[in-house]
């Protein structure tokens, strides 16, 4: 009966000792990121090329994207000097009211969270005054998602918000060519009410933050993420049970 006990207190105290450590946050994210064949309605050709595929190559991001996040403050930034706008974003051809974008992933994949750098033009090195190019930034979005080379499932609509560059050292405003500083832009984060499994995904695009230097739409990076459980917490949660199921076993040995 001594024994018993004594049993019945380490099984307690060790369950007790494994919750814990076991983290909070039982969530973690897995990074999906479009093959090379994402299209778009349109794009503005070499010599200022913005093609599709800058929205799914890391171009302007500030480090490689993790496979696996725990949340959007992991994903580095996008940094993007005002002289060189054409390396790392997309951007439709001019006069351009609506367009469209099309991520192929290559095989089915689930995902839940959208992870968007909106369009983060900051100014043009040749104009004296800072044109606010963010306003090109995708706003009202319908996303759509199957395995149809162009989807037709509606999934959800958001409102992306506008890009919100920070510069990175001070502002130079010496003339021609002295926008000489970067800017940084942070992902932001949007969530689908339910996971979706898809190869195909479309964004819809209706409108813009302005029409700012003849009205163009744009994203710098896009991605799409799963929740999945943390493996961590759940061989914790199996220790964690079959130490509890032991402890039954030899309590009822002892009977
Ligand atoms: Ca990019």
């Amino acid at each position: 009966m001594k024994c018993t006990k004594m049993v019945g207190i380490v099984v307690v105290a060790a369950v007790a000792a494994i919750s814990a450590v076991a983290p909070v946050s039982s969530a973690a994210i897995l990074i999906h990121t479009p093959t090379n064949n994402t299209t778009a309605s349109s794009f503005l050709p070499t010599p200022n090329f913005r093609g599709p595929t800058q929205t799914r190559d890391g171009s302007g991001l500030s480090g490689a994207v993790p496979s696996t996040i725990n949340s959007v403050a992991d994903l580095p930034k996008h940094n993007e000097a005002p002289e060189a706008p054409q390396g790392g974003m997309w951007l439709t051809t001019g006069s351009t009211t609506s367009a469209w974008i099309i991520f192929d992933m290559g095989t089915p994949v689930t995902f839940d969270q959208l992870y968007v750098w909106n369009y983060a033009e900051v100014a043009q090195a040749n104009n004296p005054v800072p044109l606010d190019l963010t306003e090109r930034g995708a706003k009202n979005v319908a996303v759509y998602a199957d395995n149809n080379p162009t989807p037709t499932t509606l999934i959800q609509s958001f409102v992306f918000n506008k890009a919100n560059p920070t510069p990175v050292g001070s502002m130079n405003v010496g003339g021609a060519g002295a926008w000489n500083l970067d800017y940084s832009t942070a992902a932001d984060n949007y969530s689908l009410n339910a996971p979706v499994m898809a190869r195909y995904i479309m964004f819809n695009i209706s409108s813009t933050y302005g029409a700012n230097n003849g009205q163009y739409i744009g994203l710098s990076e896009v991605r799409f993420g799963e929740t999945v459980p943390e493996p961590a917490s759940m061989s914790l949660f199996m220790m964690g049970m079959g130490l509890t199921l032991a402890g039954r076993k030899l309590r009822r040995s002892a009977i």
